[in-house]
């Protein structure tokens, strides 16, 4: 008992209760505290100021003194009132070396426009002390709501080390409550949707595994690949414009290949095909198109297929409108090259055919106006699978240009005439049309292009 009756600090004058609060015993640190606070006097304020302002840490990074003086303080209403040394030690105090002095200013600040700011700008809401993170939080619910500290917390909570805290998530819906308008308008400007997963693509697409995410043997599931010509390298990419794959296409010598899907569909039905593409450093060889999307049995560019991407493109959406007409079942390519090789590196995905809507009759006029049809041009390369339009357009007389031209003809007109008993003439075009429609036009409204028409009877 002796020995603690000599290290009894002395409190019989306010200086010496101010010094007291440097006492190493917490004991007396919090005698001296209580009794400078029911004193109720403010002469001690510079005093307490002054220790409050001491960066000074001990060897375990603690600075008692500054907390019981910024305790004290606030006891004594220093920090309420417009005392500007108290408050300013206490403002300073939030970038004090020791994290629990930061704590405690944050603590006993007045919950006003000031503290907020300077509590921001001295960045306690990213303080690396977890304790005074969450004080900062408790400190900006009650402080005047503001866009920049909603943006803090919203920040905050990015950040692991708070999400996965136990309580600091709580803190953080405290305080985004208090600033609810700023906090939502930043989540709002951060807030990304998520890539619409795979599984979310439109219920009526008939295409399969169209997102690429499904693979056996390393091959996406329910596509081929076919080369048209040339070469060309396939793979499924590590990389989506949904989902984490798609089908990747490249050839360094030029290729005409594509990936292909066979599907069935309703004859003399709309349907829209769509897809997204991606290119990097793809060029023509000769008198190729493209990466683009086609329907290989319509066999045209134009017609059958979706503008076509050359050099560096990001994801890019394309999209055909197309008639079924007779068929009933048709081959999706995603197409590297088109009527010609291209070299370069290009990736498909989400790739859908879905009927149009208020399809499944027939349609006196497909989707495609006949602007489309007359900008048909012939290709200059064709696939092994030849079309119904050779098939259909035999020569008695095999002469090479008139077949040109015959063939030129068919395509041009297919889609005008349907077959009729009576005529077998435009029979041959008629029925080798795909998306063939009924007879709408006599031969004199046929415009510019009646010649070719006459050409093409002329050979029969
Ligand atoms: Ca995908």
């Amino acid at each position: 008992m002796r020995g603690q009756r000599d290290t009894r600090p002395a409190l019989t004058t306010p200086q010496l209760l101010v010094a007291a609060l440097k006492n190493d015993n917490m004991l007396w640190r919090m005698h001296a505290q209580r009794l400078l606070v029911t004193r109720g006097q403010k002469d001690v304020v510079p005093a307490l100021s002054e220790l409050v302002r001491d960066k000074g840490v001990d060897e375990i990074g603690l600075n008692p003194a500054a907390i019981h003086a910024l305790w004290t303080l606030h006891g004594l209403g220093a920090l309420a009132g417009s005392d500007g040394q108290a408050i300013d030690a206490a403002l300073a105090a939030l970038k004090h070396p020791s994290a629990g002095v930061r704590r405690a200013a944050a603590m006993v600040l007045p919950r006003n426009q000031t503290s907020l700011d300077a509590l921001l700008s001295s960045k306690l809401l990213d303080d690396p002390d977890a304790q005074v993170r969450l004080a900062a939080l408790l400190a900006v619910s009650e402080m005047p709501p503001s866009e920049n500290a909603a943006a803090g917390v919203f920040t905050m909570l990015q950040d692991p080390r708070n999400a996965e805290d136990r309580w600091i998530p709580d803190a953080a819906t405290t305080a985004a409550a208090r600033n609810d308008a700023g906090f939502i308008s930043a989540l709002l400007s951060k807030y990304k949707p998520a890539a619409r997963a795979a599984t979310a693509e439109s219920p009526n697409n008939i295409l399969p595994n169209s997102s690429f995410e499904e693979q056996r043997d390393g091959r996406p599931v329910g596509w081929r690949t076919t080369t048209h010509s040339g070469r060309g390298e396939f793979a499924v990419a590590d990389l989506g414009h949904t989902g984490s794959h798609s089908a990747k296409i490249s050839s360094e010598q030029g290729g005409d290949v594509s990936w292909s899907a066979q599907v069935g569909v309703k004859p003399r039905t709309d349907y829209r095909l769509t897809g997204w593409i991606k290119t990097e450093n793809v060029r023509k060889v000769g008198g190729a198109n493209g990466a683009m999307l086609n329907v290989h049995e319509l066999q045209d560019p134009v017609r059958g297929g979706t503008k076509a991407l050359l050099g560096d493109n990001d994801w890019t959406q394309v999209q055909l409108d197309f008639n079924s007409g007779e068929m009933k079942q048709i081959t999706i390519n995603c197409l590297f090259g088109g009527w010609g090789r291209t070299t370069g590196t290009a990736w498909f995905d989400d790739i859908e055919l879905i009927p149009a809507s208020g399809s499944g009759r027939d349609r006196s006029r497909s989707a495609l106006g006949d602007d489309a049809l007359c900008s048909a041009r012939p290709r200059r390369e064709h696939y092994s699978n030849v079309g119904r339009v050779e098939s259909r357009c035999s020569f008695s007389r095999g002469a090479r240009a008139r077949r040109t031209r015959c063939r030129l003809a068919a395509r041009h007109f297919a889609p005008h005439r349907r077959h009729r008993k009576t005529d077998s003439r435009p029979s041959d075009a008629g029925a080798a049309g795909i998306g063939s429609r009924p007879l709408a036009r006599s031969g004199s409204t046929l415009g510019p292009d009646r010649h070719l028409w006459r050409e093409h009877l002329r050979h029969h």
